[in-house]
């Protein structure tokens, strides 16, 4: 089912009729720790989207101690799910990189395992890399359309809206902290990335200089199982990130303009 009619962009998700079809080796990389009981519904809800052909969702966790590895390789028996299991190494964004770089597929989508993610709307991040000139396309939150699931805290909502303010001069994209993406291998540099904390986007869209960032919005919900790795490290973390941005972008020579 191709996505065509930009106008079923502002309704809320809704499962198609058909399976979208892919037109190029997909992977669906979810960086995962501890997430066991999201795993299934997960995989339930791409492969009921998904054609199953050129698809496989590239399991990432870093050794989760709740056996969420054994529930992958337990999947695999029934829909495309390969699973990595990293030993040494702990964080989301380093995770991702690690599936991106770990898969042939020419597209590459990155989500969050705990269904705060619409798997229904991979068809249209899919689809808006159809167009050559976007380089990345987003599930946002925070464009016309696009919302977060009301149960969200104030000082969760604060908390997101003061990392997008600390962010909003390194690029135009609305939902520039977003984990739901697509975008394809071809494009990336994997190895001018310095992944550190939880903002792949970010890191992506500032150090390719992306410009053309397509923004579909979606409807961001509350996690479905499991335990949140959110925590005031993560922060600091993102603090140092975004240092290291902002570096990155002075230091970085004049180039011309797109
Ligand atoms: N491989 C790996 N995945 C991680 C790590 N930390 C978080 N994740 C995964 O990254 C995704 C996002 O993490 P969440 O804990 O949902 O973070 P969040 O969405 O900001 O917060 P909540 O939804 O409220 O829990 C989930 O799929 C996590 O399992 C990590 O250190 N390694
Ligand atoms: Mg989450």
């Amino acid at each position: 089912m191709p996505v065509s009619d930009p106008g079923s962009r502002d309704r809320p998700s809704a499962v198609p009729a058909e399976r979208y079809r892919v037109r190029q080796p997909t992977a669906i990389v979810v960086p995962t720790y501890n997430e066991r009981d999201n795993l299934g519904p997960l995989a339930q809800r791409i492969f009921a989207v998904l054609e199953r052909e050129g698809v496989e969702l590239l399991i990432v966790d870093d050794d989760s101690p709740d056996g969420t590895a054994d529930v992958a390789h337990a999947l695999a028996e029934q829909y495309p799910v390969r699973c990595l299991v990293r030993k040494a190494e702990r964080g989301l964004a380093t995770a991702v990189i690690a599936g991106f770089a770990h898969t042939e597929a020419a597209l590459l989508v990155s989500m969050d395992a705990d269904l705060s993610h619409p798997p229904e709307e991979i068809p249209a991040l899919l689809e808006s890399l159809g167009d050559p000139a976007v380089e990345m396309a987003i599930g946002s939150r925070f464009v016309p359309g696009g919302r977060v699931d009301l149960h969200w805290p104030l000082h969760r909502r604060l908390n997101s809206w003061v990392a997008r303010m600390l962010a909003r001069p390194l690029t135009r994209t609305k939902d520039m902290m977003a984990g739901f993406f697509a975008v394809r291998k071809a494009g990336l540099k994997l190895g001018a990335l310095r992944p550190i904390g939880y903002k792949i986007a970010l890191e992506l869209i500032v150090r390719h200089g992306w410009t053309n960032v397509v923004e579909i919005p979606i409807a961001f919900a509350d996690r479905q199982a499991g335990a949140t790795k959110l925590n005031m490290a993560e922060q600091w973390r993102y603090l140092r990130h975004l240092a290291r941005l902002y570096a990155h972008v002075l230091t970085r020579k004049r180039q011309p303009r797109e």
